[in-house]
């Protein structure tokens, strides 16, 4: 069997705003238009990754919280209605996905030999978090990709991002053994924004862009820097600065998605594609692939 790969890692982050601006037949709310340059931006991804065959899709998102160690779906389909409970106006979506339980199984064994504490998700009513719901469908609208979800464990809160940092670590090179091992050739998601202060009240009409901008400057300038050193292929110096990074812009880096998809790739040094940066609600989001296949690096 060949060696599995990585061939590609994406920031794809998840406002459901997106997904309404798009009107799949799949959400209920329909929308005018809205927030283009990031939906335009994930049309750039989507034709990037077109050009690579790939088995599965690794998401990790912020909004599957567990409390208890690092949880894997493992369950072979899923098929409900999410909706967001912040943005129920926006978001009420029937998805049908498949899960590709043995790497996901491979994985959580990597991680639990590791060291890690970890759990397989195996309660079929589970309801998917719209995290990895939005980044999946955003990066591949056909759905004829198996996934693998991965949960958010709490560290940051509980202990602090430098625990999370230390176990993300660890998480990204056992995500990334397990691909090896599986022949597999995947791709991996970040389901995160970036600078995350954000407005607490919607006009009337949700797409009304003259409402949205940045929540605050100090917010843009951590979130240019970040950027800067993705453009750079500065990625271990990413992973550096997510401690102070998060603690400053409040960033759903406190997951720690970026992090383990970092650590996973192996610290590319080579420039990612930055795609895309808009904010929604006031928070900073960006779209940025790193393409192994592409743009070179070997992952
Ligand atoms: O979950 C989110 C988010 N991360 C960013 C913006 C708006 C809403 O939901
Ligand atoms: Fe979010």
């Amino acid at each position: 069997m060949e060696k599995g790969k990585i061939v590609a890692g994406a920031l794809a982050p998840h406002p459901p705003h997106l997904v309404y601006a798009e009107n799949p037949p799949q959400n209920e709310p329909r929308a005018e238009c809205g927030w283009e340059t990031l939906r335009w931006g994930y049309e750039r991804l989507r034709k990037s990754l077109s050009k690579i065959d790939y088995d599965a899709i690794v998401v990790f998102s912020p909004h599957w919280q567990t409390y208890v160690g690092t949880h894997f779906l493992g369950v072979e389909s899923f098929n409900s209605l999410s909706v967001d409970p912040i943005f129920p106006n926006l978001f009420r979506y029937h998805y049908n996905l498949k899960v590709d339980v043995p790497l996901a199984q491979a994985m959580e064994k990597e991680a639990r030999d590791a060291g890690l504490v970890t759990k397989m998700m195996t309660n079929p009513d589970f309801r998917v978090d719209y995290g990895t719901i939005i980044s999946c469908h955003m990066t591949r609208p056909e759905w004829d990709k198996p996934i693998v979800s991965i949960s958010s464990q709490r560290s940051t809160h509980y202990f602090s991002q430098d625990v999370t940092q230390g176990l993300m670590l660890k998480l990204g090179r056992a995500t990334r053994k397990a691909i090896e091992a599986s022949g597999k050739r995947v791709v991996l998601l970040s389901s995160n924004s970036l600078s995350h202060r954000h407005f607490t009240s919607e006009g009337d009409i949700p797409e009304d862009m003259s409402r949205e901008h940045i929540y605050h400057h100090g917010q843009y300038l951590w979130d240019m820097q970040m950027i800067e050193l993705m453009k750079a292929g500065k990625s271990k110096e990413i992973f550096e600065l997510i401690p102070d990074f998060t603690e400053q812009t409040i960033a759903e880096t406190d997951s720690g998605a970026l992090s383990w998809m970092l650590a996973a790739m192996d610290f590319p040094t080579f420039p990612a594609e930055v795609h895309a940066y808009g904010t929604v609600i006031g928070t900073g989001n960006a779209v940025a692939e790193w393409n192994f296949e592409t743009m070179g690096g070997d992952a």
